[in-house]
């Protein structure tokens, strides 16, 4: 008998196992009595049904195939009240349809003297049909309905029994040795997800002091750099307003003097004139008949300097300019200083223009100092918002010296993420359900498979099913593992043991597979029964795309612990 055939006897029978009540003797017993029930029979001389004792019957209407209590309990040996239900009809003084009508006794009992005892329905006794299987012993045929003769079989069934018994039970045993290792290593994967979890904290908190030294750094190379960038701007926009000022002082200064230039050459030309007029006068009047040769040499002189070309003629375009370039600069003649000074193209500003301004100005000894204590006040007058701080836009290119802090910082920043990411994992995985004693945590992606019909099939415990097409191609996903779960399942078990049997088995359920054409996505109910190995029994796919999988596991293996009251029971009614 296989491990699951024998645990479904165990609970057919579980009951049986009170029989080693000591107070009740098979000789006290009516027929059908299971020793359980032996101390409501006990009065040689009236009987008080068991679930209303108020109800007495004298002892000679016990087993007399008329049914008297309303629990059947007056016949443990017949079939007289086996239609007891609330559909059956009333067959005494109690209403069925209004008072709680249940049997008081499992069954007919037999005895089973060599084998198991057992309880069979009361419809089976005396129906004329053996029930070698639940009474071996044929005691239930007691009346031998129409000539029926059921041999007592419970020595070779029990033989037979307790052999296939010491199989189930060496197979339990080895079962249940892996078991308990993969309860150990499921133990032991939990402790060292605990020690993941504390090294995760610690690590986080190492990543949280990292991220904040990185970001002061950056904030501290960011703040230097700045104030050399002031420095830098001064040196393009600063320096441009500067030579504004002194372009403007300078072109000043030339004005005046060409005004003054102008001035003194109109009052030259005026004198010039005159004397022109003079010499041109002396020639027209003097007397060349008289021989003063001073005079004579003048006219000469005179007549020469007039035949000659005349230079510096002044053209009345010219001094139109020149008059034009000696009107004072504004801002709809000349150049618009103003704009220049105030340093349109100045990204540092016309303050900066006047801090630097005053370096500019200042003999070389002392520019190096004052450009140190300019730069530290311009840096405070930016940290309090006084002054604009256009360094960044100044400049697209980011020195250096920055980029490195600030890609430290950023690395630190993803490495408390991913940190922060692991530790969260690592806390949702100890609070993950991996079933009883956390056994599945040993079994977690490990990877079974069959060979079945067109494909090899795959089980990933906690992991996902697959299908592998023999002849090639893609796997084909048939679910994610979603969830544990229980079912009720009342299958066979083969001769090796394989099978779920009957009873609440333990349930994997993967969903959200490969999606199937003109259908759902796949997915796989996994059901687990007791084997010392993990093998995949039997596939199906019970609806399009909806797989059954039943898979043997020591995982759910559960000790036998009804064996020696069992052997108990059993030495009782040897
Ligand atoms: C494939 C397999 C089958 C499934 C069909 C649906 O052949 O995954 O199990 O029934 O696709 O089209």
């Amino acid at each position: 008998m296989t491990v699951s055939a024998a645990l479904l006897l165990l609970s057919l029978t579980a009951v049986v196992r009170c029989a080693a009540d000591p107070r009740s003797s098979e000789s006290t017993r009516p027929r059908g009595v299971g020793p359980e029930f032996a101390k409501f029979y006990k009065s040689p001389t009236e009987f008080s049904c068991i679930s209303s004792p108020l109800h007495k019957i004298p002892i000679s209407q016990l087993n007399d195939d008329y049914c008297d209590c309303p629990d059947g309990s007056d016949e443990p040996g017949t079939s007289a009240c086996s239609h007891i239900s609330l559909l059956s009809p009333n067959t005494s003084s109690v209403n069925p349809l209004t008072d709680n009508i249940t049997l008081a006794l499992p069954g007919f009992y037999c005895k089973n003297k060599g084998h198991i005892p057992s309880y069979v329905p009361f419809n089976s006794v005396n129906d004329g049909k053996c029930d070698h299987t639940h009474c071996c012993d044929g005691s239930d045929e007691w009346q031998h309905v129409g000539g029926t003769t059921c041999p007592d079989k419970c020595k070779e069934i029990g033989k037979e029994w307790r052999k296939k018994d010491d199989v189930r039970k060496k197979a339990l045993g080895l079962a249940m040795k892996r078991k308990k290792e993969l309860v150990a290593e499921a133990a032991n994967l939990r402790h060292l997800a605990m020690s993941r979890v504390d090294e995760l904290e610690i690590k986080l908190k190492s990543a949280e002091e990292k991220l904040k030294e990185t970001e002061k750094v950056l904030e501290e190379t960011e703040k230097s750099e700045k104030s050399k960038m002031v420095r830098g701007g001064v040196g393009k926009a600063g320096r441009a307003g500067i030579l504004a000022g002194l372009a403007k002082a300078r072109i000043e200064e030339l004005r005046t003097n060409l005004v003054e230039v102008r001035k003194q050459r109109d009052a030259l030309s005026g004198q010039l004139k005159e004397l022109e007029t003079t010499l041109s006068a002396l020639k027209e009047e003097y007397n060349p008949n008289f021989n003063d040769e001073g005079a004579k040499r003048a006219v000469r002189a005179w007549e020469d300097y007039a035949a000659r070309d005349k230079q510096g003629v002044w053209e009345a375009a010219k001094d139109r300019d020149l008059d034009e370039i000696s009107k004072p600069d504004d801002e709809s003649n000349g150049i618009n200083w103003v704009e220049w000074e105030s340093g349109d193209d100045s990204t540092t500003g016309e303050a900066e223009s006047i801090l630097y301004g005053l370096s500019a100005y200042a003999p070389p000894s002392l520019r190096v100092w004052l450009d140190s204590k300019i730069t530290s006040f311009r840096t405070l007058l930016i940290e309090s918002g006084i002054l604009a701080d256009n360094s960044g836009s100044s400049s697209s290119v980011e020195s250096p010296a920055v980029t490195t802090a600030r890609s430290k910082r950023d690395s630190a920043k993803t490495s408390l993420t991913n940190t922060q990411s692991d530790l969260n994992n690592a806390k949702s995985d100890l609070e993950r359900d991996y079933g009883a004693d956390d056994v599945f945590r040993a079994l977690k992606d490990k990877c079974i498979t069959k060979d079945s019909g067109e494909y090899i099939y795959e089980l990933c415990f906690l992991g996902s099913t697959k299908q592998k097409p023999k002849k090639g191609g893609g796997d084909t996903n048939m679910g994610n593992f979603v969830s544990i779960a229980s079912e009720y399942v009342d299958s066979d078990v083969d001769a090796e043991g394989k099978g779920l049997g009957v009873g609440e088995r333990v349930v994997l359920k993967y969903e959200n597979g490969q999606h199937c054409w003109n259908g759902p996505t796949r997915s796989t109910v996994v059901l687990l029964a007791c084997s010392a190995q993990e093998e995949i029994w039997r596939i199906s796919e019970s609806e399009k795309c909806v797989y059954r999988m039943e898979v043997g596991t020591a995982a759910v293996c559960e000790p036998d612990d009804g064996k020696e009251t069992k052997r108990t029971a059993e030495k009782d009614e040897l």
